[in-house]
């Protein structure tokens, strides 16, 4: 009798090394089935997903509402291009809008493209609207940004991973030290159209600025006439406890830059949103993409919109937020050095072992969670977890630190 010498989770593994390119370390555990806030994989084996596709997953794998969205829109029409209209941009825009306090949409697909169409909007408005001379725009951004990973985005990134050998990269943008509005403030002048920032930095950590600094940074792009862009594409949509991280300091961006959880963990689905005045820069043929604003992408946006519009899932982020950061505070400052939390979601610094180490004995324990920058790791449940099994899983955490 022959026995199988490799698991099915090795032999998949082993495809995926063969084919796929190395651009990221994945734990060694191959997911098939996806169901709320749990993933099945391979062998049956079921684990708690704390990691929520870097908060693509907000509501959960496969949530029912807008499976069923997508669904019945498959049956009927998944893409036209921009060549025409379809019966439902119009209104997803209408309705983003709303929920944005803003009156224009423009549509695209990744985070990354959202980021690019803000840096577009920005220049141009410079040029056509605060008169700054051709190809002098500057952006100021912040030290430990991570806004994505086309070579203009890493051209203004500070880690090297992420940008070296990627070169010749694009000018003008400053690095100002996240948190510091005297340092923002000063790096404006005359031919500076933008302040590009996350309001909370995920990939550095979930990285929290003193409070205020969100009210700072908008008190000086409204003096200077500078926009203040904010890239909620992984702080958005009920993550933080409020539908915008922004919202925490009663700040409104003259730019929202959105994606992951609009997609609803189904499609890709980013988009830039402003006053009118602004996205009036957009000329037809200015900018564009194949598939932005694709019917499909916006029948589960439109449902991902209604079920933010509840207040539902911001309610459960901030509720079950007060449970992880009170179990956080409670683990010996043996095993965790530091942390940081708003909502339902953490950036934990580990003492004694590496981030990745401490993920996977995680999975070991069916908990899975992602490591950023060495000793970190960052939770970012589907915001439809149950108080228990976010207990269950900070037990997990608790023990697996004290291994
Ligand atoms: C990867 C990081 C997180 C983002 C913010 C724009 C984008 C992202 C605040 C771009 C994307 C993803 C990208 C993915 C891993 C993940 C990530 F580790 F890369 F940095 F979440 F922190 N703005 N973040 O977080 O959106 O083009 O990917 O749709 O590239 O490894 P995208």
């Amino acid at each position: 009798m022959v026995i199988s010498e490799i698991s099915r989770t090795d032999a998949q593994i082993a495809e995926t090394e063969a084919t796929v390119a190395h651009n990221y370390a994945p734990l060694p555990v191959v997911i098939e089935r996806g169901e709320g806030a749990w993933g099945t994989d391979v062998e049956g084996r079921r684990y708690l997903d704390l990691l929520a596709a870097y908060s693509a997953l907000n509501f959960g794998h496969r949530h029912p509402r807008l499976v069923a969205a997508a669904h019945s829109q498959l049956d009927q029409l998944t893409l036209t291009s921009r060549a025409f209209h379809n019966d439902l941009l119009g209104t997803f825009a209408a309705e983003l809008a709303s929920l944005c306090g803003m009156d224009v949409v423009l549509p695209m697909n990744t985070g990354a493209e959202a980021v690019e169409t803000a840096i577009k909007l920005a220049r141009k408005w410079g040029y056509e609207r605060k008169g700054v001379p051709a190809d002098r725009a500057t952006i100021v951004v912040m030290g430990g940004n991570f806004h994505g990973r086309t070579t203009t985005i890493v051209s203004f990134s500070d880690d090297p991973v992420a940008r070296d050998g990627f070169g010749p990269f694009t000018p003008g943008f400053l690095r100002v030290p996240f948190g510091d509005a005297a340092a923002v403030e000063a790096a404006i002048d005359d031919d500076t159209v933008a302040v590009l920032l996350e309001p909370i930095q995920g990939e550095a950590g979930v990285i929290i600025p003193p409070d205020g600094f969100l009210r700072e940074v908008r008190r000086v792009c409204s003096e200077r006439d500078v926009l203040m862009l904010a890239d909620e594409i992984q702080s958005g949509l009920g993550r933080t406890g409020r539908t915008f991280a922004c919202d925490h300091e009663a700040v409104v961006p003259d730019v929202y830059i959105l994606g992951k959880a609009l997609g609803g963990g189904i499609v890709p689905l980013s988009a830039v949103v402003a006053r009118r005045e602004m996205m009036e820069v957009f000329q037809p043929g200015v900018h564009g993409s194949t598939f932005g604003g694709n019917p499909l992408a916006c029948a589960v946006g439109l449902e991902v919109i209604a079920m933010l519009r509840t207040g539902e899932f911001q309610a459960r982020a901030a509720a079950l937020g007060v449970v992880l950061a009170d179990t956080l505070a409670s683990f010996s400052d043996a095993r965790v050095s530091g942390f940081r939390a708003r909502g339902l979601w953490a950036g934990i610094d580990v003492v004694g072992r590496t981030g990745r180490e401490v993920c996977e004995g995680l999975a070991r324990r069916g908990v899975l969670a992602k490591d950023t920058h060495g000793a970190t790791i960052r939770l970012a449940p589907p915001l439809v977890i149950e108080r228990h099994e976010l207990e269950w899983a900070l037990e997990q955490l608790r023990d697996e630190l004290a291994a």
